[in-house]
């Protein structure tokens, strides 16, 4: 690529001057090729907007019954889209490639925590996804049912997935890090009939537990909808079993037949259900529906990803979280791709696993979320050892970045040390809502700029606009909507069909723009779109999503916390780290003491939701600092949190003696 002009580093992308064009034989290839082909999609997509998203839902999906109606908006926002088509997500992902003669074709190249390797061709997983299925009929499992999957990453998590799907079940994957009470509410609020997860998981050398997580979950009640418990054994370890609940999966899928004729669904028909962080109360059962999800899934393979036939293709993501879902379960398969699934940590053996990984199967296309990077680069600028240029990384020819913006610093050493300035990047913004990618270069066309996740894919209405709705000019910042409904958006929130459209759809951006919780900046030049960071009390941890309010539940359920506010403040690897202000029922702790209690509350947050919640910071005072009519002023801890100086108005704060007891950490 030709890099047109050199910069100092910048720390945002917002002063960027460096552009990178799409290297002439990428483009001379791409599936779209040159910024005019980007333009006429979208051209097209202006021009006749329900015809275009027919003329891609038919050229990407197989469907049963054709839809003849397109989008329906009489109940808006909870549009229906191809509603009256009827399709089946795992029938599209596997019999169709078998039909057109890739049975043989390599679909999953599991990469175990030990460097283990097992392939899966599309014929074999299609015939483990049938058994499954098979299996979960003969429990009674049948359409309409969610299914709660607690697992890791696996070829088995794949085929629990696919197999919900085949018979019309909705799945909810719950991240394996989740704690048993996160678990328990989500199996609650979806009313799950099964729960499908593994003895244990492997990490890094290590057992972890899942079934004794899923015992504990069950056991803390209001799960009585479960009946049965779906055990795959990963690693045979310890686990207790109770007769006519649990069941090994080899034991309820061995004998069954390997056909199972696909349950034809809606196009509405929920697909899966996945929570996410809010800025506000429990996590929100994300709800997507299975035509207009697998119809992104699938075009977003092609035009982000330039999938080709003998592309092989790596996202590092989990299944438990929506890129595991979209870019491992659904897209990859929809268009027929071979995949590495890997179950392993970036850092063991040693933090050269991503580069040994890519180059021992030569990978050509890799996925991966900037938190990894960032601490990638920190380990290999301390271990030579495990530096990326010890590794053949010749095969990659287009890399990935997802889940929080990536900083120029870190786009450019992935661009020269992983890309060896040969692969364009394609920083992919998008959300567990959207389904798929939103804004995205395309890697044939688009003119790259570090830290700029640049121009929205065609079709999608993306727009900045201020607190009423009104457009703001390209140069100034505002909030991220997207203007018109998409094919893959999420459908509604699980059994809260008001609070989706409160959090989406507010009335003061007009009722009919989706809000995606994020402000954005527009290049005055180039309409390139840099996403500056959350509107809302949802922080990004290592790519993870966040309610402060989750954490601050959590904090004040334990026996000595009175209140408790949490911030984020920018970390080098994390993007941001969680920092939690903490007033105790008893006096203020300090020295070692402060330092056991803050441990003992870290541990706990982690037993609460999870280990990616532990605020990385805990700092005690007597109070918080409040406004006279007692509201905690979260901007001032922001600043103290980075550690800043205070410079902001003050005046409304009732107790300003308080910032100096906050400004020292425990
Ligand atoms: C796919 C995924 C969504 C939030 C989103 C935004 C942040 C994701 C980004 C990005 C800047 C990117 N985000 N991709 N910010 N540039 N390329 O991550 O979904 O877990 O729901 O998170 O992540 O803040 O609103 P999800």
């Amino acid at each position: 690529m030709a890099e047109t002009e050199t910069q100092p580093q910048q720390q945002n992308g917002l002063q960027e001057n460096r552009v990178f064009l799409p290297p002439p034989a990428f483009a001379a290839q791409a599936n779209v090729s040159g910024m005019d082909a980007y333009k006429a999609l979208c051209e097209e997509a202006e021009r006749d907007y329900e015809g275009f998203w027919a003329r891609l839902a038919r050229e990407n999906l197989d469907w049963h019954k054709p839809f003849t109606s397109v989008l329906d908006e009489s109940n808006a926002p909870f549009y229906k889209w191809f509603q009256d088509g009827q399709l089946n997500a795992s029938y599209n992902c596997l019999d169709r490639h078998i039909n057109n003669g890739n049975g043989d074709k390599t679909a999953l190249i599991f990469e175990a925590d030990d460097g283990a390797v097992t392939r899966v061709t599309y014929r074999e997983l299609h015939e483990r996804v049938c058994k499954f299925a098979n299996g979960l009929k003969s429990r009674g499992i049948k359409k309409g049912d969610r299914v709660v999957i607690y697992m890791s990453m696996s070829v088995e998590g794949v085929a629990a997935m696919q197999a919900c799907a085949r018979i019309g079940a909705t799945h909810s994957v719950v991240f394996g890090g989740f704690s048993a009470k996160s678990l328990q509410e989500r199996i609650n609020d979806a009313g799950a009939v099964a729960v499908i997860t593994a003895d244990e998981q492997m990490r890094g050398g290590k057992p972890l537990p899942l079934k004794a997580i899923v015992d504990e979950a069950l056991g803390l009640g209001g799960c009585d909808s479960v009946r049965d418990v779906i055990v795959y054994r990963r690693t045979g370890g310890n686990i207790a079993f109770y007769e006519g609940r649990d069941i090994w999966l080899h034991d309820l899928v061995d004998n069954q037949p390997g056909q199972c004729e696909p349950e034809w669904v809606d196009a509405e028909h929920p697909l899966f259900i996945l929570y996410t962080s809010g800025s506000t109360g429990t996590p929100k059962g994300v709800q997507h529906a299975t035509g207009g999800f697998l119809l992104w899934a699938a075009q977003t393979m092609k035009w982000t990803f330039d999938i080709k036939p003998q592309d092989l293709f790596w996202c590092t993501a989990d299944i438990g979280w929506v890129t595991g879902h979209t870019y491992i379960a659904y897209g990859p398969l929809a268009v027929g791709a071979t995949q590495i699934v890997f179950e392993g940590v970036p850092t063991y053996p040693n933090a050269g696993r991503f580069w040994q990984t890519i180059d021992k199967h030569k990978v050509s296309i890799f996925y991966t979320a900037p938190t990894a990077i960032r601490s990638l680069i920190k380990a290999a600028n301390a271990d030579e050892n495990v530096h990326p240029k010890n590794y053949d990384l010749s095969s990659l020819r287009l890399l990935g970045s997802v889940g929080e913006p990536i900083n120029p610093e870190a786009w450019m050493w992935y661009y020269r040390n992983i890309g060896r300035e040969k692969c364009p990047i394609v920083d992919t913004f998008w959300q567990t809502e959207t389904g798929g990618h939103m804004i995205t270069p395309l890697p044939g066309a688009t003119p790259l700029v570090p830290g700029s996740c640049t121009l929205p894919l065609p079709g999608i209405m993306a727009a900045i606009v201020d607190e009423a709705g009104q457009d703001v000019p390209n140069g100034n910042g505002g909030i991220l909507v997207v203007k018109r409904p998409w094919p893959s958006m999420l459908r509604t929130i699980w059994g809260n069909p008001e609070r989706f459209k409160t959090a989406y759809f507010p009335d003061e951006l007009g009722g009919r723009y989706y809000l995606a919780g994020d402000g954005a900046i527009r290049n005055k030049d180039t309409g390139y779109f840099t996403i500056t960071g959350r509107i809302d009390d949802v922080l990004n941890v290592s790519g993870h999503r966040m309610g402060t309010m989750e954490i601050e539940s959590a904090l004040v359920a334990h026996e000595m916390v009175a209140e408790a506010a949490v911030v984020g403040k920018p970390d080098d690897t994390t993007g941001e780290a969680i920092c939690a202000f903490v007033v105790l029922k008893r006096a203020r702790p300090t020295g070692e003491e402060a330092k056991k209690l803050a441990a003992e509350l870290r541990t706990w947050v982690g037993k609460e939701i999870g280990p990616i919640a532990k605020p990385k910071e805990i700092r005690f005072g007597d109070n918080l600092p409040k406004t006279r009519s007692g509201k905690i002023m979260r901007r001032l801890l922001r600043v103290l949190a980075k550690g800043e100086q205070i410079t902001q108005d003050i005046s409304t704060l009732e107790n300003p003696a308080i910032l100096e007891q906050l400004r020292e950490t425990s």
